[in-house]
């Protein structure tokens, strides 16, 4: 494919959020690049690309993952108003991050303002493959419950085994598309009708100007004086 050919794709950006170690960038890493690691800290953020097919079309996804502190916040606000979607992340086998959860719900929403409403999210409890008998962590009744209260949907993830990854990208993306494509359709019938307007006025002006005769001919002043005197 071309270079302007790849640019002209639907871009199609999602933001990952939630307390450090989560997995953030583990998640990220195994739906770009299918791959696991032990990561270090991400500093600030990191934005990675991926082409998918979404709906049949071919899409760019941007995946912004950012740090899991507060401080700073500010160097990810402009990345976080210009997303079209987020997931926020938590571990399962750690109740901060579950409680946290709401903190970085609010800090998007303080970004984002009335458009966060809008905005397609999604919310993760990462690390399922650490669930075992007697698992004393975040049951998945908890995480459902809470994407509720939250009106978003809700999905389990490994990020080390790779389940679930693959799913929860693409249907947020998938979302994102609709959305978008919603949003064009409406813009161009909107161009439709308004270059339908601007001509049937060009018609309308030309039928309601008479065209004066040129200065030669004195025919115009005798019409006119037929109701004037
Ligand atoms: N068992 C298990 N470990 C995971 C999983 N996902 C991530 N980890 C581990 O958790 C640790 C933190 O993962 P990261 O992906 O770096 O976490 P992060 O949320 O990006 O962290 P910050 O960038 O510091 O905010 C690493 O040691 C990962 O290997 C998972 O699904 N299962
Ligand atoms: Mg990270």
């Amino acid at each position: 494919m071309s270079q302007s050919n790849q640019e002209n794709l639907m871009k199609i950006q999602i933001m990952i959020c939630g307390n450090q170690a989560v997995g953030k960038t583990s998640i990220s890493n195994q739906y770009i690049n299918e791959s696991f690691s032990n990561n270090y800290n991400t500093i600030g953020l990191e934005m990675n690309k991926k082409q998918d097919i979404i709906n049949s079309d071919k899409v760019n996804i941007f995946i912004i993952d950012v740090q899991g502190t507060h401080e700073n916040f500010d160097v990810i606000n402009q990345q976080a108003r210009k997303a079209d979607g987020y997931i926020f992340v938590y571990d399962i086998g750690d109740s901060i991050s579950f409680k946290d959860i709401d903190i970085w719900i609010t800090k998007i929403k303080q970004i984002k303002g009335d458009d966060f409403q809008k905005c397609q999210r999604l919310l993760i409890g990462n690390k399922v493959d650490t669930r075992q008998e007697h698992f004393k962590g975040i049951s998945r009744e908890q995480g459902s419950s809470k994407a509720k209260n939250h009106k978003m949907k809700f999905i389990e993830t490994s990020a080390k085994e790779g389940t679930n990854i693959k799913q929860a990208i693409k249907y947020l993306a998938a979302r994102i598309y609709q959305q978008k494509m919603q949003s064009l359709n409406a813009q161009n019938i909107q161009n439709i009708i308004s270059q339908q307007e601007e001509s049937q006025q060009h018609l309308l002006s030309e039928i309601e100007q008479p065209q004066k005769p040129k200065k030669s001919c004195n025919c115009w002043t005798k019409f006119k004086s037929y109701f004037t005197n």
